[in-house]
């Protein structure tokens, strides 16, 4: 339901996840003041652990689902069939842990403003959290065999190729962006902000990708204002790179990441405790 009146929507969630990148982007698009938190707020831990994104608009409730939060901004919403098909694109991504310190590292990078240097150095020392938490969540799903990788890569994107030959349009929703392209696009976002090299260069030069290359074009084009662009500088136009933590948030980062790991049983019993909470649709 369209939500009136809008002048504030606060975010938690990371910026390498496909579905805050969707929420992030509806945001930008329709010019609402917002902020972006990295560590949930203690109710919405309680009643739905680290799942993201969540938004709270105005002084109302956490509300999860970024379909939910982009139709409660004004966006229409999606049908199932292309839900399935934006969901497929995903495939590939659990590669992101391959290289555990590439994970921690692009972890590291993110930025997030907020006015008080406590709260940003609060927040850089937690944050290694959540990435042990994905961490987990992600070995765990490779584990049970949830990572199936497709003859080629690019298979998951030829529907969509397909959509934009036959209609000639601009964009998923015609002449201007609608929730599919912001779906999309955010998946692009996450594909790029931890790359696994084949999939990235399946995207950036596979033959039977022409369409979905240009309209990742202009989607930058389109976004070239919004802060957390990670796409800019795998495809053209080139776009200035997503914004960075400070050097000294890293250290902070870094040093929170050790600090856990030095408290691994602890760290893990409670990643392990905050995965049973329930909300979950992998
Ligand atoms: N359908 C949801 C998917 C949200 C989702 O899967 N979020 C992942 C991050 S990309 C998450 O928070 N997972 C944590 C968990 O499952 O506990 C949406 O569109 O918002």
């Amino acid at each position: 339901m369209i939500q009136e009146n809008i002048e504030h929507v606060s975010v938690y969630g990371v910026l390498h996840s496909p579905w805050v990148q969707a929420v992030l982007l509806g945001l930008h698009e329709k010019d609402i003041s917002h902020s972006v938190q990295p560590i949930p707020s203690l109710s919405s831990l309680v009643s739905s652990g680290l799942m993201m994104p969540a938004a709270k608009i105005n002084k109302g409730s956490w509300q999860l689902d970024s379909e939910e939060i982009l139709k409660s901004i004004g966006y229409k919403g999606i049908d199932k069939v292309d839900k399935r098909a934006i969901f497929r694109t995903w495939d590939g991504v659990l590669h992101r842990v391959d290289n555990p310190f590439e994970f921690f590292h692009g972890f590291s990078l993110n930025k997030y403003d907020h006015p008080s240097i406590l709260v940003r150095g609060l927040s850089s020392f937690l944050r290694p959290f959540i990435t042990y938490y994905f961490f987990t969540l992600i070995s765990f799903l490779i584990f049970t065999g949830k990572r199936r990788d497709p003859d080629s890569f690019a298979d998951q994107f030829l529907p969509w190729e397909r959509r934009l030959s036959q209609t000639g349009s601009l964009y998923f929703g015609g002449s201007s962006p609608n929730a599919v392209d912001l779906q999309l696009f955010g998946i692009v976002q996450c594909h790029c902000s931890i790359p696994y090299a084949p999939l990235l260069e399946t995207i950036q030069s596979d033959p039977a990708l022409p369409q979905y290359r240009e309209w990742i074009g202009r989607m930058q084009e389109h976004f070239a204002g919004y802060k957390h662009l990670y796409s800019g500088q795998h495809f053209r136009p080139e776009t200035p790179v997503a914004q960075r933590s400070s050097f000294l948030e890293r250290v902070v980062y870094w040093f929170g990441a050790l600090f856990m790991l030095l408290l691994l049983p602890i760290t893990l019993l409670s990643v392990c405790a905050l995965a049973l909470l329930p909300n979950r649709n992998y």
